[in-house]
């Protein structure tokens, strides 16, 4: 079993730590920065030990958990970079077996992230046996490698402490940006909504679903669940969804009916690229 990095709260030896990809092992605090121009190249280079379509196993040791790490995405491309330049030397660290999966929502109508997520869950148990699932979106960043990137005894949330949101949960129930359910957790939900068309609401559908069948949301401590975002303006195509609130008030009746067990899409393409596997998909749009 995987020496993992310490969970609890150090206070790391030097305050802020430049990430080393020699490092073999967690550094703590990170500095991280989005205005050095990044490239695909660079950070494949950067990976020599990632292996085809973003999969890595640790070297020297036996981890507990599969993970596969799913990002809803369309028109992120500058993200997805900084994201795969922070992110894989960090897990690998972490000492997590891993594969990155890209979820790409194919065409302009309007996004649909909870649905992706369901399409990622679904399309990454084709290619391994994943009992882990870790759901992030691609601009953010953690800002400390003690942030273990794998599955808990209560799903998890990861992303409690954002730059945006002044390192600070938003409300108690806040349940968006980094989340991981180990795969019975997920079945157990009945997975994410379909139906949240647009921006908002679908994070507190899933945390209702935890609360409803049962179970908790754990935590990392507040020092430790830091999260930088990269800065940019509203996507097209992913307006505020005024239906959120009702929608939020019925989990209750939905969540049976609507889910893994009731999703439908068609995948048109699946590309392995050296840091991540992408896969294109049609999910269809709003009734
Ligand atoms: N996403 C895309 N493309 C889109 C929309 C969303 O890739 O067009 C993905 C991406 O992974 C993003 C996630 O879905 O990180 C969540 O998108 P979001 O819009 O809910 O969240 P984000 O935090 O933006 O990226 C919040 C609105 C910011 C408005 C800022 C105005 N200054």
């Amino acid at each position: 079993v995987c020496n993992v990095c310490a969970s609890a709260y150090v206070p790391a030896a030097t305050s802020v730590c430049q990430l080393d990809s020699s490092s073999e092992t967690c550094v703590g605090r990170l500095l991280i920065e989005f205005s050095s121009q990044m490239t695909m190249e660079r950070v494949q280079k950067e990976n020599p030990n990632v292996t085809e379509g973003g999969r890595y196993t640790p070297p020297d040791c036996r981890p507990r958990w599969k993970v596969a790490i799913i990002i809803p995405f369309r028109h992120r491309e500058n993200h997805l970079k900084y994201w795969l330049h922070y992110l894989h030397p960090i897990l690998r660290r972490q000492k997590i077996d891993y594969g990155i999966y890209i979820i790409n929502q194919l065409g302009e109508d309007t996004f649909n992230r909870a649905k992706l997520l369901n399409v990622g869950y679904t399309e990454a148990l084709k290619d391994a046996e994943y009992d882990c699932f870790i759901f992030s979106d691609v601009d953010l960043i953690p800002m400390d490698d003690r942030n273990l990137y794998h599955c808990y005894d209560q799903p998890r949330h990861f992303a409690i402490a954002m730059d945006k949101f002044g390192f600070r949960l938003p409300y108690a129930g806040y349940f968006g940006g980094v989340s991981g359910l180990s795969k019975k957790q997920f079945l157990k939900i009945n997975g994410f909504p379909n139906e949240y068309w647009g921006w908002g609401g679908e994070d507190d559908d899933i945390y209702n679903r935890i609360t409803l069948n049962g179970m908790k949301v754990s935590r990392p401590d507040v020092r430790i669940g830091r999260y930088r975002m990269i800065k940019h303006e509203r996507d097209k195509h992913n307006e505020p969804n005024p239906q959120r609130f009702n929608k939020i008030q019925n989990t209750k009746n939905t969540m049976k009916k609507d889910g893994i067990s009731s999703l439908t899409y068609r995948v048109l393409q699946v590309k392995r690229y050296p840091l991540y596997t992408n896969i294109s998909v049609e999910i269809g749009k709003p009734p």
